[in-house]
């Protein structure tokens, strides 16, 4: 896992890790290794799929270049609150477990990201003010608004948020409350502008050889925690979202919602994504989101 121990994907994910424990009698036993410690964000999917590790947790939008299915959950202002995301993957669900199992991975749950606004070091109230800026990236969707508004975008692990910004690679965040206050974001930067421009998600994915060796009874005990595990994540997920803003405003960050013409600039930079999300997304990509505003 590529986020800290303390962070509420973590913890469910240990709660998982018991459960499975608990429901197969002690005969798997998961450990996890948050942080990145074991794998960095970046290698989780491809040590999963090559049996490296037998399971691990990844946020399936930053492979988005294998598959614009991975990244539906990052087109700008298409389901930015947890009612609209539930229901985005419930549409998508399908269509993802068909990538993932051709890639050799078995889906177990998906827990989303709290809403993404944008961190800064100073008053932004128009795309304009953020010309130039070098702003962290994690996914396509990160990139693309930033290279949009004017900013250079620049990959970094969530693990090492806090040091890029300590040491001047970055200025910027585009992130949820909870990874600003997970990276103390207000050491370096003093505005949060909640733009809740999409929800992310983390998806916990196995290996598809050693789930297939897997008796049913240990299948059927995983998918039911994995359940259990996604519908307590969606719950730790907004009751973290809350506590984080309060965190940043509590270390005198300005939390605040972007000004009316901020608001629309980015509005523009989502539509301009949208467009190009669905012309490379096609069919499959189209059935998605068709299902989803059903
Ligand atoms: N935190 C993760 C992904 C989205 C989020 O809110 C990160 O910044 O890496």
């Amino acid at each position: 896992m590529a986020y800290p121990a303390a962070n509420f994907h973590s913890v469910n994910a240990k709660e998982f890790a018991a459960c499975v424990k608990e429901g197969t009698g002690g005969e798997i036993d998961i450990v996890t290794h948050p942080g990145g410690s074991l794998f960095k964000g970046n290698d989780i999917k491809r040590a999963v799929q090559t049996g490296q590790t037998p399971i691990g947790e990844r946020l399936l939008s930053a492979h988005e270049n294998e598959n614009p299915v991975f990244g539906v959950d990052s087109v700008p202002f298409l389901a930015n609150s947890y009612d609209d995301s539930v229901k985005l993957w419930n549409a998508t669900k399908p269509e993802l477990e068909k990538v993932l199992d051709k890639q050799g991975l078995v889906l177990l749950y998906s827990v989303p990201w709290p809403p993404q606004g944008f961190y800064f070091k100073r008053d932004v109230n128009a795309v304009a003010d953020m010309g130039g800026v070098k702003v962290r990236s994690y996914n396509n969707s990160t990139a693309r608004i930033s290279e949009l508004t004017g900013m250079a975008p620049v990959q970094i692990e969530a693990a090492e948020i806090t040091q890029a910004l300590a040491t001047g690679v970055i200025g910027a965040l585009i992130t949820s409350a909870v990874t600003g206050q997970d990276s103390k974001a207000w050491e370096q930067l003093s505005h949060f502008y909640t733009v809740e421009a999409w929800m992310p998600r983390n998806h916990v994915i196995a290996n598809k050889s050693t789930w297939s060796a897997l008796p049913d009874s240990q299948k059927a005990a995983l998918k039911d925690c994995a359940a259990k595990a996604e519908a307590a994540g969606v719950e730790k997920s907004k009751a973290a979202n809350q506590a984080a803003l309060e965190a940043l405003a509590k270390n005198n960050m300005k939390v605040l919602p972007p000004s009316d013409a901020l608001a629309a600039e980015l509005r523009k930079a989502g539509a301009t994504m949208t467009d190009e999300w669905v012309a490379k997304a096609g069919d499959a990509g189209k059935a998605v989101v068709d299902a989803y505003k059903k």
